[in-house]
């Protein structure tokens, strides 16, 4: 039988707290079973369109959570956890729901004293619950979501007084914290930083065969979850034919293992680096297993440390992958809650362009786009490189307006939730934040993506040209972007090289990019999508 039938709302008398679980909440370990009752308790979970619609996400974003969700609902079931499950396909379910909705007809259903909650992890939906609760006259119990290793009060009193947020001495206090990769309160290794031997390219040679990541071939509740999204949003981005993450705890533990045996040993040297069809080459793929919750940050970074103590893989390796994830990962949620809620509309730069359509088709002749979208389209996935220094910083470059540019990230990537994707989007890549996050913007030319990856030897452009035919819209885009921000960027210590060596342009020459860099402008200049 059909998920959805068989699991039907299946709690029908009154129930004291209702425990809401979100999308991104899959841990039955987590604060909000503290004290649960399952005689007198019950837990919330809602299939809702809105989630799936308010951004145009990816179809593999909205499977992911979905088939996530059922699998989760089936383990507390199994524990004896009664589930008010609101399937989109199930009976009685609107066409439209929202979570404001689906909580709604809950609340008029189970009548519970009061609903208890996880932090959530977006403003939007974090208001939203509160408002609901509050229009309902039901209390809500919000508490802290212990997934992190850094609460949002502990990143406050880490900011306090700084006149700069930087990730450097916020990670050092994570690692003294934490006590990973420490050794007589020093530096395992002897140093904090090993990101001068973790900028490796393949150069001209393919890499060579490096063990796939585990794959998990969806079982019968996700292909039915495919299908429910093939059909219900077939208009949608993406495709799922290639769907194979983890959706359950255990397969994320098994990913985690495969990626500790196989990947860690070479993750530092070749982190930056790309290849044509070789989307994870030594990454970890545990971002969305992490953000859904499903593994914990501290288990994904012990088993690192503990593959370093055994000698199989070497520091600069292990460290890179623990900065990034209790140095990167908790940072940019700190952020994200300090800055919330104005940072959504961060535009220091006034970008104001519309997104190219291209974004949402990967139809573009630059041959690095056309991978990294293209492969974005076919798995819902990008390492960060290819994020952030391939389909961020085009947009950068061209002056997108930055709030398009994180609608297009926030639905794109199976990982996707706003906390952690918007401070990527528009601190790290856009520099919308004007400087809160990054020291700089990360801008650069055609020729940062030839030395890093072998796109350019399939282009029909040349990263080396500025003039002519075959220019590379990067390199035309990027001596044309510090031109329209010379004045920002004069008053940027950081920034001294890249204005002296715009200042050496030859004015006839300038002139003649900046033309080019306009045509190409023109070239994109209708809305990327209907859908706002
Ligand atoms: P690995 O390279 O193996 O890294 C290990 C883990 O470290 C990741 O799983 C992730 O949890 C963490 N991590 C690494 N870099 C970052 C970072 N910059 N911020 C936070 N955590 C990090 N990550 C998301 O999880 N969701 C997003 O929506 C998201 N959007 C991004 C948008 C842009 C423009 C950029 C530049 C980066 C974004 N990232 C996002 C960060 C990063 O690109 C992904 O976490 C990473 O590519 C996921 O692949 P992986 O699991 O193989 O990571
Ligand atoms: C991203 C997403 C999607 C597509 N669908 C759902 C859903 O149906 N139900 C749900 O609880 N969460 C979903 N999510 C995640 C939310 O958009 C949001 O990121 C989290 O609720 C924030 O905690
Ligand atoms: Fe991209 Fe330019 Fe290289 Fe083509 S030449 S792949 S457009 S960087």
């Amino acid at each position: 039988m059909h998920w959805s039938k068989k699991h039907m709302r299946e709690v029908s008398r009154k129930v004291r707290n209702l425990v809401l679980v979100l999308g991104d909440q899959l841990d039955d370990r987590s604060a909000a079973f503290d004290g649960f009752d399952p005689a007198a308790d019950a837990v919330w979970m809602a299939e809702v369109s809105e989630e799936a619609e308010y951004v145009w996400s990816h179809k593999a974003r909205i499977a992911i959570f979905l088939s996530a969700m059922r699998h989760f609902c089936d383990r507390l079931r199994e524990r004896g956890y009664p589930v008010d499950y609101h399937a989109l396909d199930g009976r009685g379910q609107p066409a439209d729901s929202s979570f404001a909705t689906e909580l709604a007809a809950a609340i008029k259903n189970l009548h519970p004293h009061k609903l208890v909650v996880l932090e959530p992890g977006e403003w939007r939906v974090r208001k939203l619950l509160v408002d609901t609760a509050k229009d309902l006259g039901i209390t809500i119990d919000s508490r802290t979501d212990r997934h992190f290793l850094c609460s949002t009060e502990e990143f406050g009193e880490h900011a306090e007084g700084r006149k700069a947020l930087r990730l450097e001495p916020f990670y050092h206090e994570m690692r003294r914290k934490t006590g990973f990769l420490m050794s007589g309160g020093k530096p395992a290794g002897g140093t904090w930083n090993y990101d001068h031997e973790n900028r490796e390219s393949f150069g001209s040679v393919e890499p060579r065969r490096i063990p796939a990541p585990v794959s998990f071939p969806p079982d019968k509740i996700t292909r039915e979850v495919i299908d429910l999204v093939n059909r219900r949003f077939a208009h949608h981005p993406g495709t799922l034919d290639a769907f194979d993450w983890a959706v359950t705890r255990e397969q994320a533990a098994q990913a985690l293992h495969d990626f500790v045996e196989n990947r860690l040993p070479m993750f530092g040297p070749f982190e930056d680096a790309m290849w044509t069809g070789r989307p994870y080459l030594y990454h970890s793929r545990l971002s969305s297993a992490l953000n859904l919750h499903l593994l914990d940050p501290r288990e994904a970074v012990a088993a690192a440390v503990e593959a370093y103590e055994a000698k199989h893989a070497a520091i600069n390796s292990v460290e890179g992958f623990v900065r990034q994830i209790i140095g990167w990962r908790e940072y940019i949620r700190g952020i994200y809650w300090r800055h919330m809620p104005g940072y959504e509309y961060s535009n220091e730069l006034n970008a104001g362009l519309p997104l190219p359509w291209f974004y949402w088709t990967g139809e573009s002749d630059m041959n690095c786009l056309r991978e990294v979208i293209g492969q974005t389209l076919a798995l819902g996935f990008a390492h960060h490189i290819q994020r952030l220094m391939v389909a961020g910083l085009f947009a950068l470059l061209l002056g997108v307006d930055p709030h398009e540019v994180h609608k297009w990230f926030l639905a794109i990537y199976v990982d996707a939730v706003e906390w952690v994707e918007m401070p990527n989007v528009l601190g790290m890549s856009q520099f919308a934040d004007g400087g809160l996050m990054a020291t700089k913007p990360y801008a650069a030319g055609g020729n940062y993506i030839s030395r890093m990856s072998n796109y350019c030897r399939g282009c029909r452009y040349n990263p080396a040209k500025v003039e002519g035919e075959d220019a590379c819209p990067f390199s035309v885009l990027y001596w044309d972007f510090l031109a329209r921000n010379r004045s920002a960027f004069k008053r940027n210590p950081r920034m001294n090289l890249q204005v002296a060596n715009l200042d050496r342009q030859v004015p006839r020459r300038l002139r003649e990019i900046r033309a080019c860099a306009e045509r190409i402008r023109e070239s994109f200049a209708q809305p990327a999508a209907a859908h706002g």
